[in-house]
């Protein structure tokens, strides 16, 4: 008993130093259980957040736009990938993961349940989705576990480009037609809210901020990176010439913040719950997707196991 206790003020007083955790040092069982929770969640969002985007990829207005959605599409694949190359680290394998998200046991982001309805939605998931994620996972690339910590830096990378070319469809429709920006308008009046839930709970609601907070796995709460999130893209709205659906929105002087109106609580957790607008759609689209490429996995596989078995051959031979 007392060895558990030092091992753990041991394993403490490393993350208080700012020292990286890796893959083989101890770690108590609910860091590695937390940990699992966060980067499978978030590796499934990456997944699952390819679908709304993926449904533009054959009606993308030009060529050049064509292009830049499919690298952005697949880019979030190889966001995935990472993350749950991450999570396996822990000594979970990724089927279980898998079958966890097919079967609803496992979240992903509440946003990837919201229809994607126009072109302007391509360009709102860019700037708004995309710039929520660079705001909290800007934070994670200095989070305590060294595996997840790389990951997100270059997910980071990619992200920006991808919060770039969201931006910039949105400037070109807000310096078109009045019909085109109406476009970026409305899907500025349906994307806002849902990407301030993004941040999850507020503080007070937050399950597991505080604990998170103290193992430096989340390096802010979620109501300080939701007001980072507000803050810098109000200015952004009004370069575009749109306006965010808040009547409550307003710089506070004596905070040095912009106040903004109540969030919706009940919603968000309709949606966490599995009853948004497009949860079943989404997870339906995910379980065919993989029973569809069940062929490619085992066609992976069985290379695998014939390429080990040449080489034992081969190594007995010499
Ligand atoms: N949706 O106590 P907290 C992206 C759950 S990546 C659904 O505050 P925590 C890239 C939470 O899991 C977007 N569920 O939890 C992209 C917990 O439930 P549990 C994803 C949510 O973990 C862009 C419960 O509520 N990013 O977008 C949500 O300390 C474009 C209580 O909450 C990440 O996952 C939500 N929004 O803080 C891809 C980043 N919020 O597990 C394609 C990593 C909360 O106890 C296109 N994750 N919940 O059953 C995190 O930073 C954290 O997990 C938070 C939540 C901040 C999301």
């Amino acid at each position: 008993m007392e060895k558990l206790h030092d091992l753990q003020e041991i394993f403490q007083a490393r993350i208080d130093a700012d020292e990286k955790i890796e893959p083989k040092d101890w770690m108590p069982d609910a860091y590695r259980k937390t940990l699992i929770r966060q980067i499978a969640q978030h590796a499934h969002s990456e997944i699952v957040g390819m679908l709304p985007e993926g449904n533009w990829i054959s009606r993308a207005p030009s060529l050049r736009r064509k292009v830049a959605l499919l690298a952005k599409v697949q880019d979030e694949a190889g966001h995935g990938l990472y993350l749950y190359s991450a999570a396996e680290t822990l000594g979970v394998d990724r089927e279980t993961l898998i079958d966890e998200l097919h079967t609803g046991k496992a979240k992903y982001s509440s946003i990837f349940n919201y229809p994607t309805l126009s072109w302007a939605d391509i360009g709102a998931i860019g700037w708004l989705v995309d710039g929520a994620a660079i705001m909290n996972q800007v934070m994670l690339t200095r989070t305590s576990y060294g595996p997840y910590a790389r990951a997100m830096v270059r997910i980071c990378k990619e992200e920006s480009f991808h919060q770039r070319q969201g931006y910039e469809i949105l400037l070109t429709l807000c310096r078109g037609s009045e019909a085109q920006k109406a476009m970026a308008q409305d899907a500025l009046n349906r994307w806002w809210w849902p990407s301030l839930m993004m941040f999850g709970p507020s503080d007070k609601d937050s399950q597991h901020t505080e604990q998170s907070m103290r193992w430096r796995i989340k390096r802010k709460t979620n109501d300080e990176i939701r007001q980072q999130f507000v803050d810098a893209t109000v200015p952004q709205a009004e370069f575009l010439g749109i306006t965010i659906p808040d009547p409550d929105l307003q710089w506070n002087e004596s905070r040095g913040h912009y106040d903004f109106g109540p969030i919706n609580w009940d919603e968000f957790w309709q949606v966490v719950n599995g009853n948004g607008p497009c949860n079943r759609e989404r997870i339906r689209a995910r379980v065919k997707a993989h029973e569809e490429g069940a062929w490619v996995r085992e066609a992976a596989l069985a290379y695998a196991e014939k390429r080990k078995a040449r080489n034992a051959a081969a190594t007995k031979v010499a």
